[in-house]
């Protein structure tokens, strides 16, 4: 076992990309935000919107601030803000029932419990990082914006999860450019609090430490069309537990309508290869049998991919563990 070095990669050969190796080591991702920390694009709904600017550009500071062992800091959302998020609530709630994958619905209820989840209350990362950890040891901190895959996905080996704060603009409650506090705390909070789900998630986070750009975008492809757009198989029906799914009130509809869109069984090598839009509705979703199943293919997946050595987390040091292949 490679001894622990932070600043170097240790034994590991210079080939290798840098990654953390104890989990304080992710507040060096804290400025590695690529977009959308305040400067938004000129497509997004609140380019124009200076007072939405300024309110971007506070609470990306939160996240810029942040670093670990601290307890997130809490923001005072706005009425406007609050309206917004509860029109968002309001839809998907309803239709979570009949589209939501029964590991969502099983959750959901102790989310508005324990963590505030209710139309007037746009829910604390604080309070949900406690949750989700006391369920699965995954703990949620807060970014800007969108990080690097590298980044985002190497902490996942740390269990820990990058959720945005702020929300969507109140112009398109129903649309967000990009992923909000909305598409955070309703699509994904859920999931990270199942022990199966728990488990694939680092799985891949696992595979991303010092792993080669080409298996980097294999990763993000298997991460979209799972964590993000995947659905599973529920008896003879189909429900979805893709965060962006779950977020998105027409496409949670749309993904387990008959007879489009295309559904094929999920295959973590075909997903690795195909491309995805993002700023449409997926053309095919791949379906799972169960959350155990899929992290077993997927491990299988990874042991191809071109690393030299093997990793593994000590959940008691919170470290990686670097195991050479020699
Ligand atoms: N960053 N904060 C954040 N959230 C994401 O979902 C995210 C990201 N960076 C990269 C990324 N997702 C992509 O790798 C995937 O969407 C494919
Ligand atoms: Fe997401």
């Amino acid at each position: 076992i490679t001894g622990y070095d932070s600043t170097e990669n240790g034994s590991l050969t210079a080939s290798v990309p840098w990654f953390p190796r104890k989990i304080a080591d992710i507040d060096t991702f804290v400025d590695h935000t690529i977009t959308y920390g305040a400067e938004l694009d000129a497509d997004h709904p609140g380019f124009k919107d200076d007072e939405y600017r300024q309110r971007r550009a506070e609470i990306a500071e939160i996240a810029r601030k942040y670093r670990h062992g601290q307890v997130c800091p809490r923001v005072e959302y706005t009425p406007s803000e609050i309206k917004t998020w509860g029109t968002v609530f309001n839809k998907l709630v309803k239709l979570y029932e009949t589209n939501a994958c029964k590991e969502h619905r099983f959750v959901f209820p102790l989310l508005i419990q324990n963590c505030g989840f209710s139309e007037t209350n746009i829910p604390q990362i604080a309070d949900v990082s406690k949750f989700v950890k006391e369920c699965t040891g995954w703990t949620v901190r807060p970014t800007a914006g969108l990080l690097s895959s590298r980044d985002f996905f190497n902490a996942f080996a740390f269990r820990v999860f990058h959720s945005t704060q702020y929300i969507r603009h109140h112009s398109e409650p129903l649309y967000t450019p990009e992923p909000d506090v909305c598409h955070e705390i309703l699509g994904h909070v859920a999931l990270y609090c199942d022990p199966d789900f728990a488990d694939f998630a680092q799985e891949l986070g696992l595979a991303s430490l010092g792993c080669s750009d080409a298996d980097l975008e294999k990763l993000s492809r298997i991460y979209w069309y799972t964590i993000e757009f995947g659905l599973l198989k529920e008896g003879d029906e189909l429900k979805a537990y893709g965060a962006g799914l779950l977020s998105s009130f027409g496409e949670l509809e749309y993904c387990i309508s008959s007879p489009e869109p295309k559904r094929l069984p999920f295959d973590p090598e075909v997903c690795a290869n195909t491309p995805f839009p993002i700023t449409h509705y997926q053309e095919v979703y791949y379906v799972v049998d169960s959350f155990k199943d899929m992290k077993e293919r997927v491990k299988t997946y990874f042991d191809s991919f071109e690393r030299p050595f093997q990793v593994r987390y000590n959940a008691y040091t919170e470290q990686i563990e670097v195991l050479d292949d020699k």
